[in-house]
């Protein structure tokens, strides 16, 4: 494929946007090659400025689960914006949305409008640590909450992919708030009450991590941070950014039946807009500024345009909760379908698929299950696979370090197509190794 335009188009962006992009994991550094920029998007296809079409599995990052320009959410989009794009006042959305929210989320009775997964997570961990009086937060290696300072902290996702889990900028003071554990690991978390006694806030979570690749809670995991931080005094945010809305019309509380204090959303609810949220308990939300003392604001908070565009998708996603079943079918028609051409071309790899996430793991551990498992993957691979992919006009995350996500958009057609040019992939790699 020729792509002499986005090379160009990249370059120029260099000099005025540092590293060329406006979020890391997007400048391609770890697959070594130079991004794609792109033109336009439909359905589960995506184009980039040199013409060439490719099937897309980044999906912007999971918000695009019905499809990238799904008609009912561009014609709300369009509608809201008729009427003005920003009015710094409440809005009848606003409170439609919160509804909407509340009825999907069983562990949301109240929930707050914010404009990224970042702001929601770094405002859930102000109000644990005001609701508790408490100042220390645990979080697992290899999870990622956003580039929020204290967060910061062994993350996974663009972090992880450009190997700097713990950034320079982030002060000795906060980390030394931020106390890590590894994922899947009980123990670890028991070990932390132990040594801090009635000073940890909160733990925070991804029930189903997926900035490390697609990693899965083991049986037990989830249901014993509840109890530890119930037996603790302490809160248990999940961090749904991705699983919400992902998982099933209930997110992950919903699939694995466990109540967070508090929990964290993002992605699916801006229907591709910038929007993110928080929610939970109302003894705590009730907190928050103005109702109670603990502060947090923003200009562009339950935006109009954005409200409209994630409340069509939610309610696309609560009214048709049969798009979750077909998307899962098409998620395990594609992994088995990985699995057979890796069974065929004998390379060291495993995939690993919940619902409409998957990953295919360079890697010969036995069960892939923390950050120390997944840092065993063989990256270089990774990128010689993901270039391949692209070439046969299959657009990855450029990282190992990250999820596909199947849409409502993919067809079985698309699936063929992809298995096909993952066996030729494979069967390419296996040749050179
Ligand atoms: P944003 O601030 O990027 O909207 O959300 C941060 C965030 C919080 N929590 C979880 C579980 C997340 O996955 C994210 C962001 N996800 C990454 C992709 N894995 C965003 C992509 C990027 O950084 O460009």
């Amino acid at each position: 494929m020729i792509r002499n335009k986005s090379i160009q188009e990249f370059e120029r962006a260099q000099s005025r946007i540092p590293g060329g992009v406006n979020s890391p994991v997007r400048a391609f550094k770890s697959v070594g090659l130079p991004p794609v920029l792109i033109d336009h998007a439909k359905g589960s296809r995506i184009y980039d400025i040199d013409g060439n079409e490719y099937i897309d599995y980044v999906s912007t990052w999971g918000p695009a689960i019905l499809g990238h320009a799904r008609e009912e959410i561009v014609e709300a989009i369009k509608k809201a914006a008729e009427k003005g794009t920003s009015f710094g006042a409440p809005t009848v959305m606003e409170t439609e949305m919160a509804q909407l929210i509340i009825d999907m989320m069983p562990a949301v009775d109240m929930v707050r409008m914010v404009n990224s997964g970042t702001e929601a997570t770094m405002s859930a961990i102000r109000l644990a640590r005001a609701f508790t009086g408490r100042d220390m937060i645990i979080k697992f290696e290899g999870n990622y909450h956003g580039h929020a300072d204290s967060f910061l902290i062994q993350a996974g996702s663009g972090a992880m992919t450009l190997g700097v889990p713990n950034s320079p900028g982030v002060t000795k003071a906060t980390a030394s708030e931020t106390l890590t554990a590894p994922y899947n690991d009980l123990k670890a978390v028991e070990t932390l009450f132990e040594n801090y006694p009635n000073q940890i806030a909160a733990i925070i979570v991804e029930p189903v991590a997926a900035n490390m690749g697609l990693v899965l809670p083991q049986p037990g995991f989830l249901e014993g941070l509840r109890k530890i931080t119930a037996d603790h005094n302490a809160l248990l945010i999940f961090d749904e950014v991705i699983t919400g809305f992902r998982l099933g019309a209930g997110g992950a509380q919903e699939y694995y039946n466990i109540n967070p204090d508090l929990t964290t959303m993002g992605k699916i609810i801006g229907g591709g807009l910038p929007v993110g949220a928080y929610g939970g308990r109302k003894d705590i939300m009730e907190m928050l500024a103005p109702a109670g003392p603990v502060y947090q604001a923003g200009t562009l908070s339950g935006n109009p345009l954005a409200m409209a565009a994630g409340f069509t998708a939610l309610k696309i996603l609560k009214d048709h909760p049969e798009i979750y079943r077909t998307m899962a079918e098409k998620a395990i028609m594609l992994a088995d379908g990985i699995r057979e051409n890796i069974r065929s071309t004998g390379i060291s790899a495993q995939i690993t698929q919940l619902g409409s996430l998957m990953t295919l793991f360079f890697n010969d551990s036995k069960e892939i299950t923390s950050f120390a498992d997944a840092a065993k993957s063989d990256t270089k691979l990774y990128a010689a696979y993901f270039k391949e992919a692209l070439e046969n006009g299959i657009y990855l995350a450029p990282s190992q370090f990250e999820c596909a996500f199947v849409s409502d958009a993919h067809t079985t057609e698309d699936i063929e197509r992809t298995i096909a040019a993952n066996k030729k992939a494979l069967e390419i790699l296996s040749t050179k190794n």
